[in-house]
């Protein structure tokens, strides 16, 4: 049997002072969780109900670095470049529309497994189908209108990052 706790060695020993039964368990280090980059967009419906300082105090709460950030206005091409991935999808023209009728504030977000974490805490694409409390949730309007983009992988937050900053424009964390 595997019992996993967190931190090594140090926690461990602390572990075995409090008593914990340590016989028979094979002990190990949890696993890591890298830090990652992750793209955020408040889109336009969520800038025009002013609700930037909102959602931007809310993933700060939970533990994400704002590393790059600035509000622009997309124009139709550059959404469309943005959202190619979509493009002959039968909601492409309504969500292109959407990204360039006003302005966006795009961010860089950086925390250990930022690409999942975000997702959870924004919700579902449908604020109506998503969890209580998550971003889309409380700012949404309907599954096309939903308050946020957030990269669905590692990879693609490299290239979504990359559409908007250049790389002297995202600050990391201070070591
Ligand atoms: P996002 O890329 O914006 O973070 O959203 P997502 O991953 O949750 O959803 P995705 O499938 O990538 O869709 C991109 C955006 O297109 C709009 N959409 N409209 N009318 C519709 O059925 C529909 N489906 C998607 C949404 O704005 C969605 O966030
Ligand atoms: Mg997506």
């Amino acid at each position: 049997m595997v019992l996993v706790i967190p931190g090594g060695t140090g926690a461990r020993n602390a572990a075995r002072a409090k008593g914990c039964r340590t016989r028979g368990f094979r002990l190990e280090r949890a696993p890591h969780m890298a830090r990652e980059r992750t793209l955020s967009i408040i889109k336009p419906d969520a800038v025009e109900k002013n609700h930037t300082g909102a959602i931007v105090a809310r993933l700060e709460q939970e533990g994400f670095l704002v590393c790059a950030m600035k509000r622009i206005h997309l124009t139709r091409p550059q959404a469309e470049g943005f959202y190619a991935e979509h493009k002959g999808r039968g909601f492409f023209d309504e969500l292109c529309t959407f990204m360039s009728r006003g302005p966006i504030v795009v961010m860089a977000l950086e925390r250990e497994g930022a690409v999942a974490k975000y997702r959870e805490v924004i919700g579902a694409t449908d604020p109506a189908k998503a969890d209580a409390n998550t971003v889309r949730k409380l700012y949404g309007a309907n599954v096309g209108e939903n308050a946020v983009h957030g990269s669905d992988k590692v990879e693609t937050a490299i290239r979504e990052i990359g559409y908007f900053f250049a790389g002297y424009e995202v600050a990391p964390a201070a070591h």
